[in-house]
C-alpha cells in the first residue's frame, strides 16, 4: 500500500485541482490530502470562499481522494507524513522546492500546475463578467 499525501485550499474546486489529485493518486495507492482549515488560511492571507466543511465535503467525493485531513499549520507535514505513514509527498510545482526537507521522511515530488486556471483567475474573470451585465 503505497501512500501518498498532499495539501491544499481547494477553493473553487476546478479543473487544476483535480488534474493534480488525478495525477497524485497516480503516484500510489492511498490518496491523504490535507486540507487548510478557514483560520489556517487566514494566515496563508486567504480567506476562502467556501468554508472548511463544504470544501472537505467536495474533496471526499472526488474519487481519487481517500482521506481528507485538516491542516492547521506549516510544520505539521512531517508529523503527518509519520502518523499516515505517507510514503510520497507531492505538491504542484509553484511549490518547487519548498519542502525538500522532507526527503528524508518521504519521496517529495513536484507536479506541473495546470496552466491558465486559478481559483484567483476564477475570482477575476467573473467580477470582469459582473461588471458588463
Ligand atoms: N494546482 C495546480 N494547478 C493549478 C492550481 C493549483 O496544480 N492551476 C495545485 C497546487 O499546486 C496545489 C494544489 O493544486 O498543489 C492545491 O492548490 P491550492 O488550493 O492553491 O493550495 P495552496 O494555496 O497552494 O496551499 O501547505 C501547502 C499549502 O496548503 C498549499
Amino acid at each position: 500500500m503505497r501512500r501518498v499525501i498532499t495539501y491544499g485550499t481547494y477553493d473553487l474546486l476546478h479543473w487544476g485541482h483535480i488534474r493534480l489529485l488525478k495525477r497524485a493518486k497516480e503516484l500510489g495507492d492511498y490518496l491523504i490530502v490535507g486540507l487548510s482549515t478557514d483560520a489556517f488560511n487566514e494566515g496563508k492571507g486567504k480567506s476562502a470562499y467556501h468554508p472548511y466543511e463544504e470544501r472537505k465535503a467536495m474533496l471526499e467525493s472526488i474519487r481519487y481522494v481517500d482521506l481528507v485531513i485538516p491542516e492547521e499549520s506549516w510544520e505539521q507535514k512531517r508529523k503527518d507524513i509519520v502518523t499516515y505513514q505517507a510514503d510520497v509527498f507531492v505538491m504542484g510545482d509553484d511549490w518547487k522546492g519548498s519542502f525538500d526537507d522532507l526527503s528524508d521522511l518521504c519521496e517529495v515530488i513536484y507536479l506541473p500546475r495546470t496552466d491558465g486556471i486559478s481559483t484567483t483567475k476564477i475570482k477575476d474573470d467573473l467580477e470582469r463578467i459582473g461588471k458588463h451585465y
